[in-house]
This record gives C-alpha cells, sequence and structure tokens, in this order.
C-alpha cells in the first residue's frame, strides 16, 4: 500500500505535549496517516530563522515540521493567506488586500515547502495538499520532478469567476491547480464555479462530470463535504462530561431558552449580523425577553491582522450596547465569551440548547451546524438555524435556512424555531442526523482518497 503524505498549513498531528482534545479533522487524517504508514507536512507554528525539518514521531504518526521566518509569517501567512485569499474567498472583495510582496511571500513560502519535503518522498507516495494556503505546492512538486499521485482539497469557498478575476495573477494560481490529479471542493457550487472560471477565462472543457480539461491536461474535480467524527461527538455528547456541563447550563439558564452560537472569531462567520439578529428579536418581542438568553462563544483567532482586531472591538461593542440596553437585574440577553472549551463540555452546551444559530456569511462547510445536530437529545431535540450561505445547507436541510444579512430573517427564525413543536423538531433533526452520522469525516477521507488513488 502507497503511504499518504499530508501537507497543510499546519500540522495538528498529536503531538507528546498534546491534552488530546484534537479535533475531527485532526482525528481522521491521523487514523488515515496510521492504517497508511504516512506523515504530516507543515509548518510548526514557531517563528525562527532555522530552516531544517523537525521529525518527530507520537503514537504512530510521525509529523515533519518546518519554522518560518517573521517574515514569511507577514507575508504568507497573515499576508496572502489571510488578507488577500481569504476575504477575497469569502466574497469579501472589500476587505481584501492585493500587495505583491504577500504574494511573493507566498510563492517563496510554498517553493521553500516543496523544497524542504522533497527529500522526504517516495515515488508512490499518495500526496494530498489541504487548502488555500498551498494552492501552488503540488505545481511546485512536479517542478522538482515529482510523478506521484498528488491531489488538492479546499476547506474554503471556492469564488466566483468576477471576484476571482479581481485577484492579480489568478491566472497563474489557477493553471498551477491542474498540477494536480484530483481538486476537490466542499460543494457543488464552488465545483462549479471553479469550472467556469475554467472554461470562461483558460478555454478549458468539462465532460459535465469530473473531467476537466485545459490545453490537453486532464484533472479530476469533485465536490466532496467534509464531516466530523460523528461516532466520537455523538458519544462525547452522551457522555459524563457533557452531561455534567449540559446540567450546569440548565441550571444557569433558570427555565429560560438557550440559544447558543460557537465560532472561530472571525468577519466571515456573520457575528455582528448575528447580534442584530437577535436584537431585532428582543426589540419584536418584549413579552419573550426575559425568557430566552444567547451564549455567544468566540475564541479569538488571527489576531495579527487587523480586521480580526476591528471585528472583535466591535463584537465587544455590540454586546456591551445590547445587554446595556435590555438588560435587567435577573437577566442579561447575551452571554459573550471569548474562550475555547474541551469538545465534549461543547457538546453538553450544544445539547442544552433550544437553537444552534449558525448564521456565516460564507462558509466552506461549517463544522458547528453537524456538531449542532450531532449532540442533540433524540427525543427532545433542538432547531437547527442556518445560514444559506454555508456548506453544510446543502446537507443539512432540516434547519431553519435563513438570510444572514437579514435580521428579520434571523428574528423570524428565532420565533418560529422556539414555538416550534417537539414532532416537528424530531421530524427535521432526525435526517440531519443520519446525513452527518453517515457522511462523517471517515466518509469524507476515504472518498477524497479513493479518488486520490484513482
Ligand atoms: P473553520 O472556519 O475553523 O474551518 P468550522 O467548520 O466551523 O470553521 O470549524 C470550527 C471548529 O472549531 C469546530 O469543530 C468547533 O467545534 C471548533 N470550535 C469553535 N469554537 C470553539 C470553542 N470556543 N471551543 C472549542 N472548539 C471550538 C474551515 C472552514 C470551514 C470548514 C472547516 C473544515 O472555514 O468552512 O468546515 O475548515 O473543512
Amino acid at each position: 500500500m502507497s503511504r499518504l503524505i499530508i501537507m497543510s498549513n499546519r500540522v495538528s498531528a498529536p503531538m507528546a505535549k498534546s491534552d488530546g482534545a484534537q479535533g475531527g479533522l485532526a482525528v481522521a487524517l491521523t487514523a488515515a496517516l496510521r492504517e497508511h504508514d504516512g506523515i504530516w507536512f507543515g509548518w510548526s507554528g514557531e517563528t525562527s530563522a532555522d530552516n531544517k525539518v523537525n521529525i518527530t514521531t507520537f503514537d504512530g504518526v510521525t509529523s515533519a515540521t518546518v519554522d518560518l521566518t517573521a517574515q514569511d509569517v507577514d507575508e504568507y501567512y497573515n499576508g496572502y493567506a489571510n488578507r488577500t485569499l481569504w476575504p477575497l474567498f469569502h466574497f469579501r472583495l472589500g476587505l481584501t488586500e492585493f500587495d505583491r510582496e504577500f504574494q511573493g511571500g507566498y510563492e517563496r513560502v510554498n517553493r521553500a515547502f516543496a523544497q524542504m519535503f522533497a527529500p522526504h518522498l517516495l515515488p508512490d507516495d499518495l500526496i494530498w495538499v489541504h487548502d488555500y494556503h498551498l494552492i501552488p505546492l503540488g505545481w511546485l512538486l512536479r517542478q522538482q520532478g515529482f510523478a506521484n499521485r498528488i491531489g488538492f482539497f479546499l476547506h474554503i469557498p471556492w469564488p466566483p469567476t468576477n471576484l476571482l478575476t479581481t485577484l492579480p495573477d489568478h491566472g497563474r494560481l489557477v493553471e498551477s491547480m491542474f498540477a494536480y490529479d484530483v481538486v476537490s471542493f466542499q460543494t457543488e457550487e464552488s465545483l462549479e464555479s471553479f469550472v467556469h472560471y475554467v472554461t470562461t477565462q483558460m478555454n478549458g472543457s468539462f465532460d459535465g462530470d469530473t473531467k476537466l480539461t485545459v490545453n490537453n491536461k486532464t484533472i479530476c474535480v469533485i465536490a466532496c463535504p467534509i464531516g466530523i467524527d460523528a461516532q466520537e461527538f455523538i458519544a462525547a455528547a452522551n457522555g459524563p462530561v457533557a452531561a455534567d456541563s449540559c446540567a450546569r447550563m440548565a441550571a444557569s439558564s433558570a427555565g429560560r431558552s438557550l440559544i447558543v452560537g460557537v465560532d472561530r472569531l472571525d468577519y466571515s462567520k456573520g457575528l455582528e449580523e448575528r447580534f442584530a439578529g437577535y436584537e431585532r428579536y428582543l426589540q419584536n418581542h418584549p413579552e419573550k425577553r426575559k425568557h430566552v438568553y444567547l451564549l455567544q462563544i468566540a475564541p479569538p483567532s488571527r489576531s495579527d491582522v487587523d480586521t480580526y482586531q476591528r471585528i472583535r472591538a466591535s463584537l465587544n461593542a455590540l454586546s456591551g450596547q445590547i445587554n446595556g440596553e435590555y438588560a435587567d437585574i435577573d437577566w442579561v440577553p447575551i452571554r459573550y465569551v471569548n474562550q475555547g472549551y474541551p469538545r465534549d463540555q461543547l457538546a453538553g452546551v450544544y445539547r442544552a440548547a433550544r437553537i444552534g444559530l449558525v448564521t456565516p456569511l460564507r462558509d466552506g462547510m461549517n463544522l458547528v451546524a453537524k456538531e449542532y445536530v450531532a449532540a442533540q437529545d433524540p427525543k427532545d431535540p433542538g432547531v437547527l438555524i442556518l445560514s444559506r450561505f454555508a456548506g453544510a445547507a446543502c446537507q443539512l436541510k432540516g434547519a431553519l435556512l435563513i438570510n444572514p444579512y437579514s435580521a428579520d430573517d434571523i428574528s423570524e427564525a428565532i420565533e418560529t424555531a422556539l414555538a416550534m413543536p417537539r414532532g416537528e423538531r424530531i421530524a427535521r433533526w432526525q435526517p440531519m442526523f443520519d446525513s452527518v452520522r453517515e457522511h462523517d469525516v471517515m466518509w469524507w477521507r476515504e472518498r477524497f482518497i479513493a479518488a486520490l488513488a484513482g
């Protein structure tokens, strides 16, 4: 059997110092690496001028990490990845920064990764490259003479052609993707946008199935939605830690309905619009005010990027303003918490919540929506309110699908969810639960690897 090589910006293979709180993606990929005897390559997360590859094996999984220089982190990670590609691919042209130095840093780091990883690769390794940080890596490996099967999975949305063409050198970026054997997106919509770009801007042709051709080079393109480790999450939701956190939430709710939001603090998650939608509900329903509260858990991320500092300040102000306006001596409308929680504790919070409020303005998939569904009590499940612009909306049809830009939509969905009888809640939840369980992260991984193996 070929080895499986995973390349991603950060490595989340188990480390000796790990607290065991790995996410579903890391669990799925490390399980695949164990089975295939592979290596996970990526940035260590450290900044130094040291350019050697650190190889460690822990718990049957080998990881190979490199440090980046401060300039690399600035230009490649904070720059091109998070100030250019992330906002643009999330349809936020107004937040997108175009800067030649960022682009230079991005190419330099991708080239350095290709050079540093190359000596560790074998001719029949299957190579799986992840996400927008490393789009040209496959092409750069080909430049080094690698003829391996190489696949790419994009975790975030692929933007419409009109948006992508605002990116200087967009043609070169997309051309580089034809070095892969397989290119996978989360959704059909992203896949269609990619095919549209290639057929309208590069004179490519599509066979209507999976084969996309430009200049006699054909690649396989698929949509393969990522899932969660459903089995593990369901077990966690039914375990003692979740039961304890669910009971704590119930006690502190004092009979009020809990609405929960859990997101990385990121402008793509639509948190300001969510607060505004919740405020609209409070405005429109004075009689319901003390019967609900919103718990928003949002650990900060990418705090070196100024747009992230701005969203953080804005949310602090907004939650303070809503609480100032509506709170009473025995009730606070929003509990806003900026920290991460262990997965089993989070599962208990999801289960305690009458509503899971997941309202990104644009999201590749959104695993929180799937975790919320997996954590529910089958006899008395809560209601998922989900943005129609999250990739997960294609699969979770039993959710109340809303337009996250509309405060009225969010407010009305909250009203509908709180009034929904148990029979309807179960009827909506059951097919979503079945889908989350069937199309889990192992299914996703196996489907991608099968396409990659060819
Ligand atoms: P993200 O943008 O990070 O991922 P998401 O899919 O929602 O978004 O995953 C977030 C994960 O972090 C979830 O597993 C969630 O439980 C966890 N998390 C969030 N807040 C937490 C907290 N306070 N404590 C503990 N855990 C917390 C990117 C794309 C998504 C895509 C994923 C996977 O942007 O669209 O679904 O990759 O492909």
